[in-house]
């Protein structure tokens, strides 16, 4: 692609730096065209969240962890646009958990499995479920092609990671009693609400502050992890971050009222 430079002192850079790592997955196949504009969605919610990790998608991460690090069989489900955000990211988080990455696809195409396996093995992956030569399982329940899944991997979880979903397999996977961590910045999308935790974040944030902080949280202990997760109401959860959202849109609406006309505050052009 003839990517235009990004100046470092461009005041969107982060922001312009993470779409070009999703065209480049695009372009390789990783990320589904539909990704991209799945992207621009999380995005809008991302500006009204203020771009930053709130308390309560640190609390909701840190409860997430939990429920992966008490689980007897985690898994973290990878699709396109998470392989090209936080490959590195998810296959490390893998790592340090014990939780097995499972390719599940909405958009199915080999192609973009192949695509997908290489970019997880090239961030250091050494087992993937879920590829077309494993055995595979139906879930009746869905009618997507993510109902095709892995027996040793979402097959037989007690907990799975979704990070970046569609509603309809978080519904499924609640039918079957599963427990479902998602990361979603729509606190108002199916997949928000249907699951049992809801970070509410970024993946680009929250991934990385998931591989920080699991190394802190394997020193509590199964009972203290246990509590954790009890004490965790995600419709508190979700209400909260619909809350922070309102504050900094407030906070906003106040701040444009008082900026002269031809001031241009460039943090938000
Ligand atoms: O790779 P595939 O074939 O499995 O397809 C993946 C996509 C993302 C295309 C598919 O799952 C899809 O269509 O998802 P939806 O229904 O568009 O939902 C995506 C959700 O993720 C929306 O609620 C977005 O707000 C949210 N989202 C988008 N980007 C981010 C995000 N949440 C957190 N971090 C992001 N970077």
């Amino acid at each position: 692609m003839n990517d235009p430079e990004i100046p470092p002192d461009h005041p969107r850079r982060v922001s312009l730096e993470v779409r070009h790592r999703l065209i480049e997955g695009h372009m390789h196949n990783v990320v589904a065209t539909a990704g991209l504009i799945a992207h621009g969605r999380g995005e809008a919610f991302d500006y009204m969240i203020g771009e930053v990790t709130t308390d309560v998608a640190r609390r909701a991460t840190r409860v997430a962890l939990a429920a992966i690090l008490t689980a007897e069989h985690p898994v973290i489900s990878v699709n396109g646009n998470t392989c090209a955000l936080v490959g590195p990211e998810i296959v490390r988080l893998s790592e340090l958990t014990g939780a097995p990455l499972e390719v599940n696809l909405f958009y199915y195409t080999r192609e973009r499995e192949d695509a997908i396996v290489r970019c997880l093995k090239d961030a250091g992956a050494q087992q993937i479920l879920g590829t077309y030569d494993r055995p595979s399982m139906t879930i009746p329940e869905l009618s997507s092609n993510r109902r095709r899944v892995d027996p040793e991997g979402i097959g037989r979880a007690d907990v799975v990671l979704v990070p970046l979903e569609d509603g309809d397999r978080t519904e499924a996977l609640r039918r079957l009693g599963k427990f479902v961590i998602s990361i979603d910045l729509n606190p108002m999308s199916r997949t928000a609400v249907s699951s049992n935790v809801t970070i509410v974040d970024n993946i680009v944030r929250a991934l990385p502050l998931m591989v920080e902080q699991v190394n802190d949280m394997k020193h509590l202990s199964a009972d203290e992890l246990r509590r954790l997760v009890s004490s965790f109401d995600n419709a508190d959860n979700l209400r909260a971050s619909i809350s922070v959202m309102l504050e900094h849109l407030r906070a906003r609406a106040v701040e444009s009222a008082v900026l002269p006309t031809d001031t241009e505050d460039r943090r938000w052009s």
